[in-house]
């Protein structure tokens, strides 16, 4: 990957600046950094390797060289107009990603609400949004997406807080990230245009994993409890049903969905 195989791959999509990176600390620092300096809507950062990818709540996100996609976008919210919009841009990403995985290598991804995309109930992906405010108002977006592609981006067992594998272990051969990055964003522009429709929602909520199953949900500061998850409301977030047969919603925060009893045959990692 170098900076005009990336220029001629995208050239055909409506970007902004593209800047790849063989390495960089965070590509959402570098997207941050340029958001000052006012780029494009759609300006685009690609790494090789991050030494200090980032996760939700400070979690480190694991970007070896020459075996992952890293990328941060720059949004500029314009039909994204109010605080509700921006919970769904997490969903944007997991959908874009989804729908890549589906149509053009016949893979079955799911979304662990609100930021993971599953195969096989291991995680592959992982989604990170960060809000940019000027006083009031939103100002940007940036969409960090995170994939593991060959199977050394696969971070070591005791680093995880959930099973892991990559793209090529679940497809079974070797996959161009270029060209898979080229069709992320291109659902991505799509879906972009839909973000307010209910189809949107739609097509994220039929993706979600452990849609009609009892899990252990555990929020920050609160003990876990049991729960059915039901879908998601207009505004992207999780609907819960406990036992007693009450709903709830969940707004994207620090949550952890896990099986009651895990199928994935990967218990030990499931933390
Ligand atoms: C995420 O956070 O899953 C969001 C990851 C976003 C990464 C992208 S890469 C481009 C952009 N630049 C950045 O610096 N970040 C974004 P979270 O749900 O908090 O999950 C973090 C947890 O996932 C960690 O604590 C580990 O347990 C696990 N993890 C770390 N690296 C992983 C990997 N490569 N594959 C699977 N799991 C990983």
């Amino acid at each position: 990957m170098n900076q005009s195989e990336l220029e001629h791959a995208l050239s055909d999509l409506p970007l902004g600046r593209i800047r790849y990176f063989d390495t960089i600390g965070s590509t959402n620092d570098l997207a941050a950094d340029w958001d000052a300096k006012d780029v494009p809507d759609l300006s685009l950062v690609v790494a090789d390797e991050q030494t200090h990818g980032r996760g939700r709540a400070g979690r480190k996100w694991f970007t070896p060289p020459g075996s992952a996609l890293a990328f941060s976008l720059v949004l500029r919210p314009t039909e994204i107009e109010s605080t509700q919009e921006v919970s769904r841009v997490t969903g944007l990403g997991a959908l874009a990603v989804c729908r890549s995985l589906e149509k053009k290598y016949d893979l079955e991804p799911k979304i662990k609400w609100p930021n993971d995309i599953l195969l096989a109930n291991k995680k592959v992906c992982g989604v990170l949004v960060e809000a940019h405010w000027y006083g009031e108002q939103l100002v940007t977006l940036i969409m960090g997406i995170g994939i593991n592609i060959a199977p050394s981006s696969v971070p070591p067992d005791q680093s995880l807080n959930y099973a892991a594998s990559c793209i090529e272990a679940e497809f079974g051969k070797s996959i161009d990230r270029i060209a898979l990055l080229r069709d992320i964003l291109e659902e991505l522009v799509d879906w972009q245009k839909q973000i307010s429709s209910p189809d949107f929602i739609s097509a994220w909520e039929s993706r979600l994993a452990f849609l009609g199953q009892t899990l252990n949900i555990t929020r920050e500061q609160q003990a876990s409890m049991q729960a059915k998850i039901i879908g998601l409301d207009q505004r992207g977030r999780l609907r819960l049903r406990s036992q007693s047969g009450e709903e709830s919603v969940v707004q994207a925060g620090d949550i952890q969905l896990r099986p009651l009893v895990d199928s994935s045959q990967n218990k030990n990692k499931l933390k």
